[in-house]
């Protein structure tokens, strides 16, 4: 549950108010929509209405269809070409042994120093670290290198900047979500995520899991579960109520649930609309060492449906 001066919008506004630097993106879109509203302001997507903008390219067609014909595509190794070929229709990709195990050993050897430094921004009971990348250049090469933006920039069809990274040491075990609620965009769908695997995933530790074909469901906005808000407060059970109506939509469509028991350097690619989330950890024993890193769409507006911020990039 939020705390009273986190639930205070205005709070925000003024905390904003001082991050005109990194909020210059949110500002130079509304002047592009011809939307009057400044940086610091609350932003949801009731603010976007009637406005039009294009969805990522394999969102409007078949990727089956014309990822063959495209010179970036072709330019990949097969093995990487088949795992992409159905985006379209499933809505992510699993790339096995995309890092190495001297990758590997290499990211976790740079989490270790970040935290031996005492520079980790740990958050969720010391089991999750913050913008990792933010503290290690030789780590930000590593994960956010060229090899990885051309799959994405291929996929979403713009080019992409990361917005964060999160490195988990146990299993999230966050409910069932769509990334568009804390990272929407206008246009929708113009964000795109990596989970690495930074060991062999073990049944028991948390395991993600993703529901294939889910991405084609409508996006689930602030108007479509009760927020509880108001103008001048964010509703104190809007998270919850909203992994309520995921639940919902979820029984209400018949998609099969995957686990993903990943190997040591795998990755997974998600839509912006994927349902995943993380299970329950059964064994409390068990690590889980993974990597997710967030990319947006460069030139679209970025901010967070529930908190109604805009995004704050580095
Ligand atoms: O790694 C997990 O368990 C879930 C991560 C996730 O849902 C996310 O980063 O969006």
């Amino acid at each position: 549950m939020m705390s009273f001066l986190r639930r205070f919008k205005p709070a925000y506004a003024i905390y904003n108010f001082f991050q005109k630097g990194r909020l210059g993106h949110i500002q130079s879109t509304y002047r592009k929509l011809g939307i009057n509203k400044s940086y610091y302001e609350p932003v949801t997507h009731r603010d976007f209405k009637g406005k039009v903008g294009e969805s990522p390219w394999l969102d409007r067609l078949d990727s089956r269809e014309v990822l063959p014909d495209n010179e970036k595509f072709r330019q990949l190794p097969p093995s990487l070409q088949n795992q992409i070929l159905n985006w379209s229709e499933r809505g992510y990709a699993i790339l096995p042994g995309f890092f190495d195990e001297r990758q590997v050993e290499f990211i976790n050897a740079e989490i270790e120093k970040i935290v031996a430094n005492n520079q980790a921004d740990w958050k969720a009971n010391h089991t999750k670290i913050m913008f990792a990348v933010r503290q290690s250049d030789a780590l930000r090469q590593m994960v956010d290198a060229p090899r990885v933006r051309d799959v994405l920039e291929l996929l979403l069809g713009r080019e992409v900047q990361l917005f964060q990274s999160i490195n988990f040491l146990e299993g999230s075990q966050q409910k069932t979500h769509s990334d568009s609620v804390h990272m929407t965009t206008f246009p929708l769908g113009n964000l795109i995520a990596i989970w690495i695997a930074l060991e062999d995933i073990k049944p028991g530790s948390g395991v993600l899991h993703y529901y294939p074909g889910s991405h084609t469901l409508p996006y689930i906005m602030t108007d479509d579960f009760e927020h509880g808000g108001s103008r001048w407060f964010l509703g104190k059970e809007a998270y919850p109520k909203y992994e309520e109506r995921i639940a919902e939509v979820i029984r209400e469509n018949n998609f099969e649930k995957q686990n993903f028991l990943a190997k040591k350097g795998d990755i997974l690619i998600w839509h912006a609309n994927l349902l995943h989330g993380g299970n329950p950890i059964t064994d409390s024993d068990l690590s889980r060492k993974s990597m997710v890193l967030h990319y947006y769409a460069k030139g679209v507006a970025c901010y967070h449906e529930i908190t109604q911020r805009p995004a704050l990039f580095e």
